[in-house]
C-alpha cells in the first residue's frame, strides 16, 4: 500500500482504508431503511414487533434476538473493519464471554500473556474453572507461539497493543502459524485499542476481531458496550445464535450512541495519534521518566511491525516513572487536565496506575513478570489543545519529583 508523505506522522505506516470515513458517516445508516426516511437512525426502544402471520414478519420478532438501532451499528461496524457481519453486545467482557461460548469442556484457549486484567480473569477464574484449558504465552515472539499450540486449541487469542504493556503482535504471522497447525483454530484480535481506524486484523487474517467498545469506537466515555466482526458464515451463524441464547445485548440507547460516535472515529484517532506522538516525545525526553513504551515512537520494540500492520497509532502511552510507587502516586494525583480514571478510549485525557486499578486481579507474581509494577503509568491521551496536555504532564512530573 501506499506510504504517507514523510513530514506526516503517518509516514511509513499503512495507507487509510479506502473509503473509511464516507462509511463511517454513511455506512449502516440509509435513510430509506425506514417509512420516515430518518437521516439520523431512530433509537427503536419496542421490545417486540408484530408478526402479520405466524412467523412472517418484517425482520424483526424480539429486541433481544434483533433491534432496528443495533442493526445499523452492527452494519456501520462490519463496514469499518472490512467484515461481512457485525454483532453488538453489552461490554466487551459479553464480548469475550460470547466468543468463548463456540468452545467447550477440554478445547484449548491460548491468550496473549498481556492482555486486560478482565480477560485475564476471565479466562483464569471462569473459564478453566469449567474445564477449558487455559494456558498463555507471549505470541511477540512467535517461537514461543508455535510451541505453546497444542492438539487440542481451538482458540488462539491476540491483544495488540497489549494493555497495558503496549507489545505489538504480529497478526498476519500469528494467524499463519495458527491456521498452519490447524485450519480450524479461531484467531481472534481484541482491536480495542486500534479501534477500526488504525487496524483490521480480519485483513490480517484473524477469524474474528472484537472490541471494548466502551473505548475509541464509542470514544465519549459514555457507553459500556462490546462488538464481534467476522467474515466467515459458520462463525458468524453460531456466534448470532450465542448472541441471542445468552442475551448480553446492549439497549437500544446505546447503539445509537455508539453508532453516534462511530461518525467520528476517523477525524477522532487522528488527532489522539497526533497528541500521543507529542505527549510521547515529551516524556521520552524528559529525565523524570525512565522509559516510554509508545509504538509510534522509533524506540518501541516493534515500531517497524506497527508501521507494517497499522494505519496509525491511538492515544495509549505507558511509561515508567523515575522513583518508586510514591513518585507515581504523587504525580497521578496532581495531574489536572488528565482524571485519574480506568478506562481509556474517549475524548478526554484520563491517566490510571495499573498495577492498584486496571490490572489489579492479575496475580502479583504475574504482574512483576509483565512488567506491571508500581511506577508504571498509563495515560490515554484526549482531544485536548497538545500544549496543555503536555504542560498538565509537566507540572504533574514536577510534583513528584521537585526541582531541587
Ligand atoms: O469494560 P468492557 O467494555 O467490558 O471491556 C473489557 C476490555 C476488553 N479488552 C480490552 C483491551 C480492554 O481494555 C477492556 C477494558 N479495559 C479497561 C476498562 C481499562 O481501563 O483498561
Amino acid at each position: 500500500m501506499a506510504s504517507h508523505a514523510q513530514n506526516d506522522i503517518s509516514a511509513g505506516f499503512l495507507h487509510e482504508y479506502k473509503s473509511f470515513a464516507t462509511d463511517a458517516v454513511h455506512a449502516g445508516s440509509e435513510p430509506e431503511q425506514w417509512n420516515s426516511l430518518a437521516v439520523v437512525p431512530p433509537i427503536s426502544l419496542s421490545t417486540t414487533f408484530k408478526q402479520h402471520a405466524p412467523g412472517k414478519h418484517a425482520g424483526f420478532e424480539y429486541s433481544r434476538s434483533g433491534n432496528p438501532t443495533r442493526n445499523c451499528l452492527e452494519r456501520a461496524v462490519a463496514a469499518l473493519d472490512g467484515a461481512q457481519y457485525c454483532l453488538a453486545v453489552a461490554s466487551g467482557l459479553a464480548a469475550t464471554m460470547t466468543i468463548t461460548h463456540l468452545f467447550k469442556a477440554g478445547d484449548g484457549i491460548l491468550c496473549m500473556n498481556d492482555v486486560y486484567g478482565g480477560t485475564n480473569r476471565y479466562f483464569k477464574k471462569i473459564v478453566a474453572e469449567v474445564g477449558l484449558d487455559v494456558s498463555f504465552a507471549d505470541f511477540t515472539k512467535l517461537e514461543v507461539l508455535k510451541a505453546a499450540l497444542k492438539p487440542n486449541t481451538k482458540m488462539v487469542w491476540i491483544e495488540t497493543p497489549t494493555n497495558p504493556t503496549m507489545k505489538v503482535v504480529d497478526i498476519q504471522a500469528c494467524s499463519d502459524i495458527v491456521h498452519e497447525h490447524n485450519k480450524d483454530t479461531v484467531v481472534v484480535v481484541d482491536n480495542t485499542f486500534m479501534s477500526a481506524y488504525f487496524q483490521r486484523p480480519l485483513a490480517l487474517g484473524a477469524d474474528i476481531c472484537m472490541y471494548s467498545a466502551t473505548k475509541y469506537m464509542n470514544g465519549h466515555s459514555d457507553v459500556v458496550m462490546g462488538l464481534i466482526s467476522v467474515s466467515r458464515d459458520d462463525l458468524y451463524e453460531r456466534l448470532k445464535f450465542l448472541q441471542n441464547a445468552l442475551g448480553a445485548v446492549p439497549s437500544p440507547f446505546d447503539c445509537y450512541m455508539c453508532n453516534r460516535g462511530l461518525k467520528t472515529l476517523h477525524l477522532r484517532m487522528k488527532q489522539h495519534f497526533k497528541n500521543a506522538m507529542a505527549a510521547a516525545k515529551f516524556l521520552e525526553a524528559d529525565p523524570r521518566v525512565d522509559k516510554v513504551i509508545f509504538p509510534g515512537l522509533p524506540s518501541h520494540p516493534q515500531h517497524e511491525l506497527t508501521k507494517r500492520q497499522s494505519t496509525g497509532c491511538p492515544g495509549m502511552i505507558t511509561f515508567y516513572i523515575k522513583g518508586k510507587l510514591e513518585h507515581a502516586s504523587t504525580f497521578l494525583s496532581n495531574l489536572k487536565l488528565f482524571a485519574l480514571a480506568e478506562s481509556l478510549g474517549g475524548y478526554e485525557s484520563l491517566a490510571e496506575h495499573p498495577a492498584i486499578m486496571t490490572h489489579a486481579s492479575v496475580c502479583e507474581e504475574e504482574r512483576k513478570e509483565l512488567g506491571i509494577n508500581d511506577t508504571l503509568i498509563r495515560l490515554s491521551v484526549g482531544l485536548e489543545d497538545e500544549e496543555d496536555i503536555i504542560a498538565d504532564l509537566d507540572q504533574a512530573l514536577n510534583a513528584a519529583h521537585p526541582k531541587k
